[in-house]
């Protein structure tokens, strides 16, 4: 226990400072990633905190210098699905997904300013914990990235709803790619609403502490962040924001392949081409369900995205390419996943179609 009464061996740490609620992400070995324990002991302290007068706003930083938080603790949701026939698989591998998605939508809907401080890595659940509140601060070492279909997984966590609404096809880019982007291309994108130097974060911090927050508190906020916020520099994804949009706008995964493969035979940087590869490497499943679950988003509220990942999520956990992912990118490490179906041909409009399903009684509902 610290002079404040805290358990500084908790893998998250909650104090009021001030009118702020501070959140601290504490497994830095594990780069800050989400484990369902955290988003069990987070979820009643943002609803207490939704309610409680004397909180005017929450702060969410990562313990540590390398991460915020790199995603969802995927790895022990691996084990406990991996071994259970259909129908047995672990309970984490329903709940887990189910209570983190019911969490990304408390931020969405959070009543008072919600500043994410994510100078650090910050891909899958990390953007889930981050991107949908109402400010996201960047620093010098921020790395955002969605990854997930290089895990057979798919963009989950909201990406259903902000990567759609992300500038022209950029969104489509990073779920398909998983390209990571720093400072500022999350600027540029919006994906960070500000940036402040990571030597002036602790600063920020303690402004915000005591900072006042009138009204809905959402001035004082902004007021206080502006104070140390700076241009971030120039986005290599504005300067290529044209040609994303005229690789990325066909109405298929197929279409964009062909689209690169034209491309690749006449540039000169070899951009195209490196794309090609990249994608090569990533589920084929994945990448047409990403396709299927950002096309849809596009029209769909915030909680509607939800109850559509939480379906894909579970056709996820009943299919091949979540565990050898896991396995090729986590666990064993070798990088070389064989994915199942392994041609991007071979996964068929009704297999696409089959994750979209109902899932009835099991639906997430809010
Ligand atoms: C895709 C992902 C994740 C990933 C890598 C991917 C992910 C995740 C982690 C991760 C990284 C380091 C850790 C850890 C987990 O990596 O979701 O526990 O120490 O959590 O390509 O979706």
């Amino acid at each position: 226990m610290d002079d404040r009464g805290m358990d500084e061996t908790a893998e998250i740490l909650f104090e009021q400072r001030g009118a702020v609620g501070l959140v601290t992400l504490n497994r830095p070995k594990a780069l800050n990633s989400l484990t369902l324990e955290m988003i069990r002991a987070f979820q009643p302290k943002l609803d207490a905190w939704a309610r409680d007068p004397s909180v005017s706003a929450v702060v969410i930083r990562g313990a540590g210098e390398k991460a915020f938080c790199a995603g969802g603790d995927v790895r022990a949701v691996w084990q406990a699905g991996k071994d259970g026939a259909e129908g047995e698989r672990g309970e984490l591998t329903k709940q887990f997904f189910r209570e983190e998605y019911v969490l990304n939508r408390t931020i969405f809907r959070f009543p008072k300013p919600y500043i994410a401080l994510i100078d650090g890595i910050t891909m899958g659940g990390g953007v889930g914990l981050s991107v949908h509140g109402m400010i996201r601060v960047a620093g010098d070492r921020t790395m955002v990235a969605m990854p997930e279909t290089a895990i057979g997984l798919f963009p989950d966590v909201g990406g259903s709803y902000f990567l759609p609404r992300l500038p022209g096809k950029a969104g489509l880019y990073l779920a398909l790619t998983g390209h990571r982007v720093k400072a500022p291309d999350a600027r540029y994108l919006g994906i960070a609403t500000h940036y402040v130097p990571s030597d002036r974060q602790q600063e920020l911090l303690e402004a915000l502490c005591a900072a006042e927050y009138p009204g809905d508190g959402g001035s004082g906020a902004e007021a206080a962040v502006n104070r140390f916020a700076v241009f971030a520099g120039g986005a290599e994804l504005h300067r290529r924001q044209e040609r994303i949009d005229r690789l990325f706008s066909g109405e298929s995964v197929e279409a964009i392949l062909r689209a690169l493969e034209t491309e690749a035979g006449a540039e000169e940087d070899g951009w195209a081409a490196e794309q090609l590869d990249i994608l090569s490497k990533r589920s084929p499943t994945s990448m047409k369900v990403a396709f299927e679950q950002l096309r849809r988003g596009a029209n769909l509220t915030f909680e509607d995205c939800m109850t559509m990942e939480y379906r894909l999520s579970q056709a996820a956990m009943a299919g091949h390419d979540f565990y050898e992912g896991i396995r090729a990118v986590l666990v064993d490490k070798d990088h070389a996943p064989t994915w199942r179906p392994a041609a991007l041909a071979d996964v068929d409009s009704a297999l696409v179609e089959s994750h979209f399903k109902s899932l009835g009684e099991r639906d997430l509902t809010f």
